[in-house]
């Protein structure tokens, strides 16, 4: 089996016990371990995560999922680490600790027969797109692409790095937990088939001609298990914040969206 999780967002301050859910999250990696080759994490597994030039002891606090993926790729099952737009600032140490591969990018695989498109999501808009929506979601939008420019620029990450790790942290954490506590306000629910920007990315991605049998994403925290035609299907993968949801591909490529019961 091969399984899909993204968006647990641990160690969220906006999370009223942050072990508790933490548990949680190894019970699925748990439960998943009886029967997988491969665990793809779609990002944002980590509500703020950056490697700093100094040791940084509150990573202490993710040391039962460190060592639970550190035993998962020790029994040879392969752990892929999506970055999502929370955890972007990894440099090779959770790597290190955990013998995941890092991806920074969407990737294209092939298992079981069925090409695979995965990504956390984030950036991912249908070429032309700022152009096709309304003025006021326009700046929103322009915005979060000029945000994402900051957060991936490597000189910028440098100077990032250099602070302390309490100053990081504090900005890095209370970010992440304003945007949990803004989602729980105002959800953002699935915006139908001609409006959700992955969905309209992917079917442009078969109108192209890059095929793919299915498209895995995360960051929405919706769930959406959608066919995009005969022979291609889009899936969003919830959470595993409120939601628990995994996605989970058989050895003859069939995909099924789950959830589990939190502790
Ligand atoms: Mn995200």
């Amino acid at each position: 089996m091969t399984y899909f999780l993204s968006d647990a967002h641990l160690g969220s301050r906006a999370i009223e016990n942050p072990i508790a859910h933490q548990q949680t999250v190894i019970s699925m990696l748990n439960e998943m371990e009886k029967d997988a080759t491969a665990i793809y994490l779609l990002g944002d597994i980590f509500d703020f995560w950056c490697e700093y030039f100094w040791r940084d002891r509150s990573k202490e606090q993710y040391r039962p999922i460190l060592d639970k993926l550190k035993s998962l790729t020790n029994k040879g099952i392969q752990v892929h680490f999506f970055i999502g737009n929370h955890d972007i600032w990894t440099f090779g140490w959770l790597a290190k600790q955990t013998g995941a591969i890092i991806h920074r990018r969407p990737e294209s695989i092939t298992i079981h027969g069925k090409r695979l498109f995965l990504a956390h999501g984030d950036g991912l808009v249908p070429s032309n797109y700022i152009s096709q929506v309304p003025k006021h979601l326009q700046k929103k939008i322009k915005s979060f692409i000029f945000l994402r420019k900051v957060f991936h620029n490597p000189i910028l990450q440098t100077l990032f790095r250099l602070l302390p790790p309490a100053w990081g942290n504090a900005f890095g954490y209370n970010w992440a937990k304003n945007s949990r506590l803004k989602e729980l306000a105002r959800p953002c629910p699935y915006k139908g088939e001609d409006k959700e920007e992955l969905v309209l990315f992917a079917k442009e991605q078969e109108q192209q001609g890059n095929h793919h049998d299915y498209y895995i994403f995360g960051h929405r925290h919706i769930e959406l298990d959608l066919m995009l035609s005969r022979d291609s299907r889009i899936i969003i993968l919830g959470d595993c914040w409120q939601q628990f949801t995994y996605a989970q591909m058989d050895n003859q490529g069939n995909t099924t969206l789950h959830n589990s019961t939190p502790l």
